[in-house]
């Protein structure tokens, strides 16, 4: 019969339920109870159908839902006792299970680790290795072995802090290009990420930053593969439209030297928008990304590799690409590790 069924069931619903009813508060059990035995709950709606049986058949149903009556209230009531039992256990232990939990903090990346993770994961796409190397160097792989003598006026571009006469804090991350070298031989293609130290400390100039540099060797290596390579990256972090300018320049280390300009991302090169300046471009339609040119054959010299080698190297700021790419206006953002900046970047 439809309803002796019904009951039935109710009671082994009821122990399904009840399966995990030790972790249940009193307050979840107690609605547990009017849900089952309440003046609406399952057991009152299986008996409104009572009406519907025949005098004969009613005294069997009745005995039946008196049982699950009993049946329910007494696993309602030895759940009632373990749920006290483990709160006074807990209590005694010093933890209270009732408390709600606590949300845990999620950690986020530095936006220097994210630009340095992205620049590095375009160029190992293009074949390169990632190479890193000490922090503190000696004087002969952070500038000798780079076209700097000493006396040299390079030198005085960038104020060095030194550990001692010839032990420094890197300036830039060159001298592992060198180590690089000195370790291998061509073809050799790396990029470097890492941090870089300098005496210098103002609104736009912190004693520690980083820096990715990146150097390709081998015979044949020339001017156009350094274009297409810097114009493969620049579109990958910048999106495909993204134009490109070589703008002649110097460094000790390369001849010949240039600057690399993007157009601008913020007024695709247009220099204004709404009427007034590029608040990126300043007006120019073009934005300083990274320095490049082609290895000095007195650097290869340095680590004994044949004349007949060439080769291609590039440098770029990490903050400064983070600073374009998440337009962020502060360089000092970047040390000051406060949780409401670095969490924006999650
Ligand atoms: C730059 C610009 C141009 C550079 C050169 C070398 C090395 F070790 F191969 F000589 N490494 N990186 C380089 C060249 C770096 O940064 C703005």
């Amino acid at each position: 019969m439809d309803l002796i069924n019904a009951l039935e069931g109710l009671a082994s619903e009821l122990r399904k339920e009840l399966d995990q009813a030790s972790l249940f508060s009193q307050e979840k059990l107690e609605e547990l109870r009017v849900d089952f035995l309440g003046r609406k709950g399952r057991l009152a709606q299986i008996m409104s159908k009572l009406s519907s049986l025949s005098p004969e058949e009613r005294p069997a149903v009745g005995q039946k839902a008196n049982t699950v009556k009993q049946e329910c209230s007494r696993l309602f009531d030895a759940c009632k006792q373990a749920i006290e039992a483990r709160r006074e256990a807990a209590a005694v232990a010093g933890f209270d299970p009732s408390l709600p939990g606590r949300t845990p903090w999620q950690g986020s990346l530095h936006p220097d680790t994210l630009v340095m993770e992205e620049v590095c994961g375009i160029f190992r796409g293009l074949g390169f290795d990632i190479a890193q190397g000490p922090e503190v160097e000696i004087d002969h792989y952070n500038f000798e072995a780079l076209n700097m003598p000493p006396e040299h006026p390079a030198r005085d571009m960038q104020d060095t802090l030194y550990v001692t006469d010839t032990v420094l804090m890197r300036t830039h991350t060159s001298p592992v290009q060198v180590r690089t070298m000195l370790a291998r031989r061509p073809p050799v293609a790396v990029v470097v990420p890492g941090k870089v130290y300098r005496r210098d400390s103002d609104l736009t100039h912190t004693p520690m930053f980083h820096q990715i540099e990146g150097l390709m060797v081998d015979r044949g290596i020339s001017m156009a593969h350094l274009c297409g390579m810097l114009t493969a990256f620049v579109r990958a972090v910048f999106g495909p439209a993204t134009e490109v300018r070589f703008r002649q320049s110097f460094f000790p280390f390369t001849e010949p030297s240039a600057e690399v300009d993007i157009s601008c991302f913020l007024c695709g090169g247009k220099g204004h928008g709404h009427g007034e300046p590029c608040r990126v471009c300043k007006g120019t339609g073009w934005v300083e990304i990274l320095g490049c040119g082609m290895v000095d054959p007195a650097v290869f010299a340095a680590v004994d590799y044949p004349s007949d080698v060439t080769g291609f190297a590039f440098g770029m700021g990490v903050e400064r690409i983070a600073m374009l790419k998440y337009g962020i206006g502060d360089l000092r953002m970047f040390f000051e590790n406060d949780v409401r900046f670095l969490s924006q970047f999650a």
